[in-house]
């Protein structure tokens, strides 16, 4: 059976500023170039994000082996604590506005259509000793200077934008699973720390629409959705409520512009519900977004709390209320420990079609990340990832199948088009489409590079 998908369709692949371009001439840190000089026995084999993957030197034979790979889209990062000089006077950074312009023009000048997302994990440290992040919302005012700053520079060529990646992750990472600097177990300052996320991106989505450019601009998230372990109430209750956490939260106040009322009720309940003026809500309602941009990995099994978990409970925290569940002999992602359920791509789908007016969406990540992959170099020193060919073949089928029921999915971007540094995992888990070897450099099309270039062109594959 043939799969095909419409001729326009994005065929693209996703990475990040903090994870590429390396601290070359950054005059400041972020949260995780912060977070590895502190603590850098947290990294995999201690490796931090001093040179990623050389993007800020390479980025021309980067975009050159991104079109190789047949890439027709590819969405990065612009990274605040690169462009701006003065995080408080929100003045620009010269050699940054270079770069970054130097990027966009070599993306367009390959053929390759580049999106913008403007944060990545990738505060600007000092802002968080100065005024605590993300809970602050003075950091959300500056934030939206800064995205101002970029529409204006790059709003030009750059048409598709995007205000964050997984604000979720910032949320959980940093505030009650301590995965992320600062490494904080506090429920309450959680909850802000979302709102105030949220309420950035609105705010930047009203600075962009006020420049009048011609684009669009969305937000990217990464849903996961809940399955409970069984169909007892108790079970299900535990999966709704982590949906309207994990998902629903971002979901409705990105797309219908207020966020979902069981989650206030419930955060009311617990005494920890954020701090809002009227005024924000009204920004939040009038600035939506244009399109979705959906990260996609591993489902979510989801039971009631089983075990009394640790002393985390004892305190509100967000997901108090659940617990995971591992599907028995289900196949992993096989080095994430990540359940592979492709058919989760059809239900998200079916839900942005149902419950979100089927706004414009695209999967913005998706990827099967696996280590040593040296292990399966061929003769012609091509690694021959045919897992992952396999991986991206299965979740495309259920898409295709989602579209072909009418949802409005514009493209497929698989993390990674080149192998690249990654948070706690540095260069661990390798995505990419394009090797890279971290100690000479030297970048390499994949057997799934050329897999890719196929579908690309011809817009379709064999199942
Ligand atoms: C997503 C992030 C990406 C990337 C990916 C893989 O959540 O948006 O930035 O890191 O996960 O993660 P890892 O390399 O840790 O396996």
């Amino acid at each position: 059976m043939r799969v095909q998908f419409p001729k326009n369709f994005w065929w693209g692949a996703a990475t990040s500023g903090p994870q590429t371009e390396g601290r070359f001439q950054k005059k400041h840190a972020n949260m995780f170039d912060y977070f590895y000089e502190i603590q850098p026995e947290r990294f995999y084999k201690h490796q931090g994000p001093d040179t990623a993957s050389n993007f800020y030197n390479d980025y021309k034979k980067d975009i050159r082996l991104m079109k190789e790979a047949g890439l027709k889209t590819v969405r990065t990062s612009i990274q605040w604590s690169r462009l701006i000089d003065d995080l408080e006077l929100n003045t620009l950074n010269e050699e940054a506005v270079t770069f970054y312009n130097a990027v966009i023009d070599e993306f367009i000048a390959q053929g390759i259509t580049p999106m913008m997302n403007l944060h990545h994990f990738d505060l600007p440290v000092e802002l968080y000793h100065r005024y605590g992040g993300w809970a602050s919302k003075t950091v959300v005012d500056l934030y939206a200077g800064f995205a101002e700053q970029a529409f204006r520079l790059f709003g030009d060529r750059v048409k598709t934008w995007f205000t964050h990646n997984e604000p979720l992750v910032v949320v959980e990472g940093g505030y009650y699973k301590q995965f992320h600097y600062p490494m904080k177990i506090e429920g309450k300052t959680a909850v802000q720390v979302a709102y105030n996320l949220q309420l950035a991106s609105s705010k930047a989505i009203e600075k962009y629409r006020a420049l009048k450019l011609d684009g669009q601009i969305g937000m990217i998230l990464n849903l996961t959705p809940p399955y409970p372990a069984t169909q007892e109430a108790e079970d299900v209750q535990a999966s709704e409520i982590a949906d309207l956490w994990l998902n629903r939260m971002y979901l409705d106040a990105s797309v219908k512009g207020s966020f979902p009322v069981k989650l206030i009720k419930l955060l009311e309940k617990e005494g920890v519900l954020w701090e809002n003026s009227e005024e924000e809500l009204e920004i939040i309602k009038a600035n939506r977004v244009d399109l979705l941009g959906i990260n996609f990995y591993h489902p979510n099994r989801v039971q009631r709390p089983r075990y009394s978990a640790n002393s985390l409970a004892v305190d509100f925290v967000p997901d108090k209320f659940w617990q995971p569940y591992e599907m028995p002999a289900c196949r992993m992602n096989v080095d994430k420990g990540w359940e592979i359920y492709p058919k989760a791509l059809y239900d998200i789908a079916k839900d942005i079609q149902e419950n979100y007016g089927n706004i414009d969406w695209f999967v913005s990540e998706n990827g099967m990340g696996v280590s040593n992959e040296e292990r399966y170099v061929n003769e012609q020193g091509v690694i021959e990832d045919d897992y992952r060919i396999q991986f991206i073949k299965e979740h495309l089928y259920w898409l295709n199948r989602a579209m072909e029921e009418g949802s409005n999915c514009l493209g497929y971007h698989l993390w990674t088009p080149i192998d690249c540094w990654s948070w706690l995992n540095a260069y661990r888990n390798r995505y990419g489409l394009i090797s890279t070897n971290i100690h000479t450099q030297e970048k390499k099309l994949k057997k799934s590079a050329y897999w890719f270039k196929e579908i690309s062109q011809t817009c379709s594959f064999e199942v």
